[in-house]
């Protein structure tokens, strides 16, 4: 069975947390605390990922995938959830590329400092507050502008892209976007908690 190595407050390992149910992929969840640095540790560093980062996925072979954009990927091929034609397979790139680049390091690391972090913001996060909600936003009205007109960003169905970009836009609010100006997004975000399969990203029961 596929083990998912995670943190359940990740958006990155609720991404792929939400595609394996999607799927109706069993997989085993193993939990690690990124707070007290478990994922530091020589062992996670030298079987499961140099980087020192979760999610990862292992294979029941023991092989090992790191980055939550290469592992929709990897369980997406092959499923609805991955278009084949050729453009549509490089929209749904286009838009994990995206989130990787300019939504996560906004929205997720805001949130992050504000809800995850055990101690004090440091005089530097403190300064970067205002600079990462205005760049935040910009990344929001981008995914808005995408959704105008359309019900799922790639090829009228759900897709990878959509799971990538829903992981941390849902939880925007916890790190002080608030979402009232983004229609689109709202509407979505309500099409993507009624597909069948979906969980919370607290939940914790895979069986
Ligand atoms: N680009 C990576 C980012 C992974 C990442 O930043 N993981 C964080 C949790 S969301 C982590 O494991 N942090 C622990 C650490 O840096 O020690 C992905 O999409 O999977």
């Amino acid at each position: 069975m596929l083990t998912l190595h995670d943190f359940l407050p990740s958006g990155n390992g609720y991404k792929c947390r939400l595609l394996l149910r999607f799927l109706e992929r069993p997989f085993v969840l193993k939990e690690y605390n990124i707070l007290a640095g478990e994922t530091r540790t020589e062992a996670f560093l030298g079987a499961l990922n140099a980087n020192g980062r979760i999610p990862v996925l292992q294979m029941e072979d023991g092989r090992c995938l790191s980055e939550s954009g290469a592992i929709l990927n990897y369980l997406a091929q092959d499923t609805p959830f991955l278009p084949g034609d050729p453009w549509d397979r490089a929209q749904v790139l286009k838009w994990m590329f995206f989130e990787q680049y300019t939504l996560e390091p906004t929205v997720a690391v805001r949130r992050f400092w504000l809800t995850e972090q055990e101690t004090p913001l440091t005089p530097l996060q403190e300064a970067q507050l205002p600079d990462k909600l205005e760049q935040g936003h910009a990344a929001l009205g981008v995914l808005e502008g995408g959704l105008a007109g359309r019900d799922w960003l790639v090829g009228g169905r759900p897709t990878i892209a959509d799971i990538a970009l829903y992981g941390y836009t849902h939880v925007a609010p916890e790190g002080g976007y608030e979402l009232d100006a983004y229609p689109n997004i709202r509407a979505w975000m309500v099409r993507m908690s009624q597909l069948p399969g979906y969980v919370k990203i607290t939940h914790r029961t895979f069986d």
